[in-house]
């Protein structure tokens, strides 16, 4: 039988694992579509239909698609029953909000780059002159066209790596100062801020894990550990429910 939901999204993929980690959060199953991106099945044109910039996640109700990962979640908490993932109180319910803004317009940034400097090595038989012409001709936005540009041709500056590991510290700094009024981001609920903001810090923790010793982010490490003990974390950070994950990479 065909599932309601069908999620396309990437192994590795911080956005994804946002979206993974909502839908088990909420006892959801759904079909499962894992896109290689570093062999650019994301710009696929059947794929760029259901999500214009060419990029994971998108995830289709029904037959409808909906794409952006923080808008993904909150689509997912306000449609389906199962415990609420957002705060009932409307001050902590702006601040989860701020949070998944701040996990699109400050946390994204802070891993792009050393994330993809790494990952890119996969995707390297295609930066061949002639195939890289028509990797890029099929990426529908100009801004993503420069990105894969850039990683092809001569990588991230260095200026560009230190403000990734600026905006890290940034990250882990908000994190521990807002803990101070936790025991969750929002305040006393867990809810889409969690959600929203631990693959980040997952991926800060594979790429730069002495930026965050236990010592000096005491808050955010016991926040982390609660994190990791829930059971859905593991279903979406160790993603399974696919046979294709065994040969795609995950960080
Ligand atoms: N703001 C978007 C960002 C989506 C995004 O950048 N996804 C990355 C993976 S985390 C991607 O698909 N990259 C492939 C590419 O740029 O070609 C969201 O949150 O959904």
């Amino acid at each position: 039988m065909s599932s309601r939901l069908v999620l396309y999204h990437g192994m590795a993929s911080t956005c994804s694992k946002k979206v993974r980690l909502a839908l088990y959060e909420k006892g959801l199953s759904f079909e499962s579509r894992l896109l290689d991106l570093q062999k650019f099945e994301q710009h696929d044109p059947a794929y760029v239909k259901l999500n214009p910039d060419g990029v994971v996640p998108t995830l289709v109700d029904a037959g409808r698609p909906v794409v952006e990962s923080s808008v993904i979640i909150e689509y997912i908490d306000d449609t389906f029953p199962g415990t609420p993932l957002k705060p009932g109180d409307t001050w902590e319910r702006a601040q989860m909000r701020l949070w998944t803004k701040f996990s699109d317009e400050v946390a994204y940034k802070a891993v792009y780059a050393p994330t993809w400097t790494i990952l890119s090595k996969r995707a390297s038989a295609s930066f061949e002159e002639d195939k890289l012409r028509s990797v890029l001709a099929r990426i529908p936005t100009k801004e993503r066209r420069d990105r894969w540009e850039t990683v092809a041709r001569h990588g991230f500056t260095d200026a560009e790596m230190q403000d990734a590991f600026d905006k890290m510290h940034k990250c882990l700094d908000r994190i521990e100062a807002t803990l101070a009024h936790g025991p969750w981001l929002a305040g006393g609920t867990y809810s889409l801020a969690d959600i929203a903001m631990i693959p980040f810090i997952d991926r800060i923790r594979n790429l730069r894990p002495e930026f965050m010793p236990a010592r000096d982010y005491p808050r955010l490490t016991a926040w982390e550990a609660a994190l990791r003990a829930r059971p859905a974390f593991d279903r979406a950070f160790n993603f399974r429910d696919d046979p294709r994950a065994a040969e795609l990479p995950n960080m």
